[in-house]
């Protein structure tokens, strides 16, 4: 989102910096931005689709084999077995990339009409409990407020380190600067983490916690404010808000006293930390993904919105903000197998662990055994676009054998790595320097209503298909026409008819109750851009599609390569950003409920001796950064981060390696020991695990790592979102001193 300027000359691209101009990011850049013009020239990037060969080996083909090649393995599963049989994984940076990220649902949505049954993503290891709790409090799960970072004088943030990741599910350039902004105008920032990260040491305050514990802390926060008489019920959110004394009297029983021992945190720390909050008077509470890939991540997440509620910050200024993004995003749209009011769950199962779905999904850790479990359903065919799950999903041991049983793999991806090595065709996208951006989900969490288009800086080789194209492709031979025959400008069509269409039919958006021709018809172009222009047209700003001569298109945004800045993050947006059936926020809903007692024998559980936390860090992104020369100098960053007591008592010294064993497996890891860990708590970054054969990273499989995922057991699930554990999961250790780091990978 942060605006570039790149210099290219005679077609290299010699330098990114971060564009002073522009009106969003004002110069700000992170490393990963800095990074595009070493992804554009890495000699590992593919440029051309690969097929594997009867040896295993990969080797580059024309466009058109490569079709061929994908007709030939696909075609037969979905002859013998149907559509049934084959699935769908869809990666992070889908959400970064225009063309997937408009596109991919012509893939899932036409593969899902021809019977796919399930498809899968990394948000079961990532933000599923906010998408659940933004449905049901909010209407919609890609809807809630965000905190208002340069207005508030009090932020608690739990399990989220923007030091690192720059913010998540809230964008703000220059992140740490605000941060430090908070304090220098007299507020208080307080980092809930088991690690002193970056973030906490330039915080006001760190609160060590014990992983998995936050929703027992939030609730007894609560408890204390309703103790005190601190619930605020401030007349902006008078008749908007269900069900908070229905919470205050679950908290009840979450006495600071009660929860103390759990969470690791004094009941005076507790009580002190709510009477901050309360006497704050623009108060806010964030959490990420921390607090949401841990045993009761709904719960956490569902209390840091009741606590906003509680303290009055919902639509406040300073507190939590509803953004307004300049460009409608069909995204926003609830799924058409979701009509009627209110949120369904459990619509279907899997067929292997029975699991009942959440929001479409079922925890990703799944896959695996629906691909080598035998019997009627079998998955034999797997398409991923732009994922890597073979690192990034638990039970990742398991994944990799079964991807190598697959009948046909297809893979849309711009590397060779530890996941694509098993597919039998990788068909490549451009490089980020080639095709036009538009940031489209991310404006619905960003502290501005901004609007930016840029077009490829660099021409990309005139055979090469968009990777839109290649979604609309695969999605035509999901509905039984060969891979080499699909006409792609006609699914083109169809794809952004059916868009209009639902929407059209749709309650709560802009298009309802239009006519779908029409619209249709007053369209221009193709592709993304034909999208992202009907998106900025029926957006806030938009001259939609002609009934306001003044408004944006695209190609009035076009002229801006610095972007438009149309307005800042304000409240008053309540009313018409709610879309629950009572058109209120809706605090409480059976799923939570029924989630409460699950949390109350938690405290009954007593505490693991040791347990294992992810991290990530700034420059690394997930798992496919590590192949960029410059993000990899330095010393060693996969290792397990561990307190000074445990190590002592363990035997384990700085620099030495030590075996981690949990349930799912053990493998050996250099122990960096540093007091930035709370005792009885470890962390190992995840997104390594490189240096696997048959894979073609030369400068990340130099510094491999290890798959932090072969340890993050499969089964281990926050239950009401299907949310994968990956925080607090029982582990041991013991020092390993004459084995070599890396074994057991
Ligand atoms: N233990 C543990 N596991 C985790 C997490 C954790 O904190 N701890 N975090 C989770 C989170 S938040 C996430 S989002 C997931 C990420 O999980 P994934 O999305 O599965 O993994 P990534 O590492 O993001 O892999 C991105 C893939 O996209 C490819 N790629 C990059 N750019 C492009 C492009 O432009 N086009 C195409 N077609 N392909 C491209 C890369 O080659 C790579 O294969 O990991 C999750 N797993
Ligand atoms: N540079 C960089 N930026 C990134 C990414 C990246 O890999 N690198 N990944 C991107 C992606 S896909 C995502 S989803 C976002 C994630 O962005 P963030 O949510 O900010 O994620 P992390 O930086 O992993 O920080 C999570 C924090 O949670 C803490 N934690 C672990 N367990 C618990 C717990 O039980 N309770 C609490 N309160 N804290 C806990 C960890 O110690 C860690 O400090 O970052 C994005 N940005
Ligand atoms: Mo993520």
């Amino acid at each position: 989102m942060c605006g570039l300027r790149v210099t290219v000359a005679d077609g290299i691209a010699t330098s990114v910096r971060g564009n002073p101009d522009d009106v969003w990011s004002r110069g700000h850049l992170c490393p990963k931005g800095a990074s595009l013009q070493q992804i554009h020239h890495d000699p590992n990037r593919l440029r051309q689709p690969l097929v594997r060969t009867a040896s295993g080996e990969h080797v580059p083909v024309s466009w058109d084999d490569a079709f061929a090649e994908t007709e030939r393995v696909l075609r037969p599963v979905l002859d013998r077995h149907g559509a049934r049989a084959v699935t769908v994984y869809l990666g992070n940076p889908v959400a970064h990339n225009l063309a997937l990220e408009t596109y991919v649902g012509a893939l899932i949505g036409m593969a899902g009409a021809a019977g796919m049954p399930a498809y899968y993503t990394p948000g079961t290891v990532d933000q599923w409990p906010l998408n659940v709790v933004s449905a049901l409090l909010f209407g919609g799960m890609w809807n809630s407020p965000i905190p208002d970072l340069d207005r508030t004088d009090h932020l608690m943030m739990l399990g989220a380190n923007p030091s690192a990741s720059q913010g998540s599910m809230l964008s703000a350039p220059d992140i740490m600067g605000r941060l430090a902004a908070i304090g220098a105008r007299g507020g208080r920032v307080v980092v809930v983490d088991p690690r002193r990260t970056q973030t906490a040491r330039r915080a006001s305050e760190w609160v060590p916690v014990r992983p998995g514990t936050d929703a027992l802390l939030l609730f007894a926060i609560l408890h204390t404010l309703a103790e005190h008489g601190g619930i605020r019920r401030p007349p902006h959110l008078r008749g908007m808000v269900d069900g908070l004394d229905d919470v205050i009297a679950f908290a009840k029983q979450f006495s600071p006293e009660r929860v103390a021992e759990t969470t690791g945190i004094p009941a005076p720390t507790i009580r002190r930390l709510a009477a901050e909050l309360s006497a704050a008077e623009r108060p806010v509470v964030y959490s990420r993904i921390g607090a949401c890939t841990q045993e009761f991540g709904t719960l956490a997440t569902w209390l840091v919105f009741v606590l906003n509620v509680a303290l009055g910050s919902v639509d406040a200024p300073g507190g939590a903000l509803f953004p307004k993004a300049a460009v409608w995003s069909p995204m926003f749209m609830k799924p058409p197998d979701q009509d009627g009011p209110g949120w369904r769950f459990g619509r279907f199962r899997s067929r292997v662990r029975q699991a009942p779905e959440v929001l479409g999904q079922f925890p990703i850790s799944i896959l695996a055994e629906e691909i080598d479990t035998p019997g009627d359903g079998q998955i034999r065919g797997l398409i991923t676009v732009a994922g890597n799950p073979v690192i990034s999903a638990p039970g990742a041991g398991r994944l990799d054998a079964a991807l190598g049983g697959l009948d046909a793999m297809i893979s849309v991806d711009n590397w060779l790595n530890e996941t694509t090595r098993h597919a039998h065709v990788i068909l490549p996208g451009l490089s980020p320097l080639e095709r036009p951006h538009c940031d489209d989900l991310y404006w619905m969490y960003s502290i501005a209503s901004c609007v930016k288009w840029s077009d490829p800086v660099l021409p990309p080789a005139p055979d090469r298909p968009a990777e839109w194209e290649l979604m609309l492709r695969l999605a035509g031979a999901m509905l039984g026409t060969p891979a080499p025959d699909v006409d792609v400008a006609a699914m083109d069509d169809l794809y952004t008819q059916g868009i209009v269409y639902t929407a059209c039919q749709a309650a709560d958006t802009p298009l309802s109750g239009r006519d779908p021709a029409e619209v249709f018809g007053s369209l221009k172009g193709v592709g993304p851009e034909r999208l992202i222009d009907l998106g900025i047209r029926v957006g806030p700003w938009g001259d939609d599609l002609g009934a306001k001569p003044d408004g944006l298109t695209l190609e009035g945004v076009r002229r801006h390569p610095d972007g438009l800045r149309l307005g800042e993050l304000e409240p008053g947006r309540l009313a018409e950003t709610l879309t629950t059936p009572s058109g209120r926020i809706e605090l409480m809903h059976p799923l939570l409920a029924a989630d409460i007692p699950r949390l109350a024998a938690r405290i009954d559980r007593g505490n693991d001796d040791l347990v294992l936390t992810s991290r990530r860090h700034l420059r690394s992104n997930n798992s496919w950064l590590h192949n960029v020369s410059t993000l990899m100098r330095g010393k060693d960053r996969c290792t397990l981060l561990i307190h000074p007591g445990d190590a002592d008592r363990l035997d384990i010294a700085d620099g030495q390696p030590v075996e981690v064993s949990t349930s799912e497996g053990s493998l050996v890891v250099t122990a960096e020991v540093s007091d930035e860990m709370m005792p009885g708590v470890v962390s190992l970054p995840h997104g390594w695990g490189h240096g696997v054969d048959g894979t073609r990273l030369d400068v990340a499989n130099a510094h491999p790592g290890v798959n932090a995922n072969l340890l993050n057991p499969a089964e281990l699930i926050d239950v009401p979102s299907n949310t994968q554990v990956v925080n607090g999961v029982p582990c041991r250790l013991r020092s390993r001193r004459a084995q070599p780091p890396g074994s057991g990978r």
